[in-house]
């Protein structure tokens, strides 16, 4: 958010307060395009009936553009259909750059074009748009916009809704860029006493619910001594990361209460999706295998991912990356599965050495790292146990924080809190399988050594999945809430 100057501080109070009273934030009960009921709207396309307003949205935009022309490059501009469009042909005339308009319905007749405008392959477009919740409107743009030939790195818009839109745009390798946060319009109208401070809390409430909150926690015990990464909180343990996923995990956990991880060792890309959408509310990642899905396809990949930000889960791919740097950096970015566009996760085999993961950064696609989880412990029946390999595995992680989000691990291996365990095995029933699964109670995990359950055929294989799904999230996150109370 831009609060450089004091002088941007009064003066952005002073627009938040013409906004309010033009209309342009309502409060009230509104329902958001994901179907949430949300306390506070912000409808840009009232900004027509009042010139003088739209031309301010357009400067303050204009004016984040300008100040990070270092960073931000761009040769065209495009306004997201529909409501961002008349302030985005104000600003192409403030920056004199020109502009391209997409179409969402393409027309049945005529040049049946997408995206109208001066296209020339390999420009750079920055897309302009009134507010971001999930990103899943910028990114319906940026799909179109890339798909004729026009780079998208930049998305400048006018409010952030904090509802983890900045992430998962960075994963789409599009940095957002927001003239101001809900939170900050909140605060405005308490000060102004415009909102009602109960309001306020509701409004804290409502985001609360819907996004990742980074309030630091002391990690301190009430003896002084400091708390071990098993009796600290996922939010707490957020603070002590620097990887942009294991963040995002462990902020998520905390907000959607779940540290369920779905194994879904599913064939038909219709059961899988099916699934996904069933359980969606319930999980905190949906982990695949893409080579056992019959028809995987670019447009399985693209309804996951609507699912994914719906529902709002990780993608994680179990490729258990295990080659020699430059075929690892191919299996990963290219190939049939393209899994670096999708996944937001993906499982690494440390046996390679340290090469593996610099292979993983090179065949990397999205902004916020690879997000790589490395097998330290298997769950199969007769797996090498091999401690020396263990203590590698940790020093792999301890040397590449950006990269490594965390552990696939079946006992308590490291101290350190920044890194996300995930334990799989996990079943009410611990009879295993007949080929080599062996399987422990969920709360047993999480009392041991893992902050998230993975759970396969326990949900997949239940006769209702959804219920499954309900039960194994309430075991798995009151096992963890009751090691972190002791
Ligand atoms: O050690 C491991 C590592 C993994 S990633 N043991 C495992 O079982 N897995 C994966 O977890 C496995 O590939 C499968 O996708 C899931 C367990 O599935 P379930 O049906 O046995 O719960």
């Amino acid at each position: 958010m831009d609060t450089s100057s004091p002088a941007t501080i009064q003066s952005l109070d002073e627009i938040i307060l013409e906004f309010y009273a033009a209309g342009v934030i309502k409060l009230g009960q509104y329902k958001l395009k994901s179907g949430v009921m949300s306390p506070i709207y912000i409808d840009l396309r009232e900004l027509i009936g009042f010139p003088k307003l739209l031309n301010t949205a357009a400067q303050l935009l204009h004016n984040v553009i300008r100040q990070k022309s270092s960073s931000i490059s761009c040769d065209v501009l495009c306004g997201a259909p529909y409501a961002a469009v008349p302030v985005c042909t104000l600003v192409t005339v403030a920056q004199n750059i020109p502009m391209v308009m997409r179409r969402k319905e393409v027309k049945e007749y005529g040049t049946k074009k997408a995206v109208e405008g001066p296209v020339k392959d390999g420009a750079k477009c920055v897309i302009i748009d009134d507010v971001c919740t999930s990103g899943l409107s910028i990114m319906e743009t940026a799909t179109d916009l890339r798909k004729v030939g026009l780079v998208v790195e930049h998305a400048v818009i006018l409010l952030d809704r904090e509802a983890g839109g900045p992430f998962n745009l960075q994963n789409e390798g599009i940095t957002l860029h927001s003239v101001m946060t809900l939170s900050y319009v909140c605060q405005t109208l308490v000060k102004s006493g415009k909102l009602d401070p109960k309001m306020a809390k509701q409004i804290e409430q409502f985001m609360a619910s819907q996004a990742p909150d980074p309030k630091p926690q002391k990690v301190v015990n009430g003896n002084g001594l400091s708390k071990t990464w098993k009796q600290q909180s996922f939010s707490a343990r957020a603070e002590h990361t620097s990887n942009a996923v294991a963040k995002h995990l462990f902020q998520l956990m905390d907000r959607k209460k779940s540290n369920l991880i779905v194994a879904a060792d599913l064939t038909s890309t219709e059961a899988i999706l099916n699934l996904a959408d069933a359980i969606g509310p319930n999980i905190c990642a949906f982990k695949i295998h893409a080579d056992i899905i019959d028809g995987f396809s670019e447009d399985f990949v693209s309804k996951l991912k609507e699912l994914s930000q719906t529902h709002r889960f990780l993608i994680f791919e179990d490729r258990k990356f295990s080659d020699i740097g430059s075929t690892v950096a191919r299996q990963y970015g290219g190939g049939v599965f393209q899994i670096a566009h999708w996944a937001d996760m993906v499982t690494i085999q440390p046996t390679p050495g340290p090469a593996v993961i610099e292979g993983l950064k090179k065949g990397q696609r999205s902004g916020h790292g690879i997000g790589g989880a490395l097998i330290a412990e298997m769950s199969s029946k007769g797996a090498l146990p091999n401690k020396e390999n263990v203590a590698a595995t940790i020093q792999m992680a301890h040397d590449h924080p950006e990269d490594i989000m965390g552990y696939i691990c079946q006992s308590d291996i490291d101290d350190e809190p920044r890194f996300v365990r995930m334990t799989p095995g996990v079943h009410i029933s611990e009879a295993g399988d007949t080929l080599g699964q062996q399987y422990v109670l969920p709360e047993t995990v999480i009392e041991n050594c893992a902050d998230a359950v993975i759970v396969g055929r326990g949900i997949t294989e239940a006769f209702k999945p959804s219920e499954a799904a309900r039960m194994y999230q309430t075991r798995a996150f009151e096992a963890y809430l009751k090691r972190t109370s002791q």
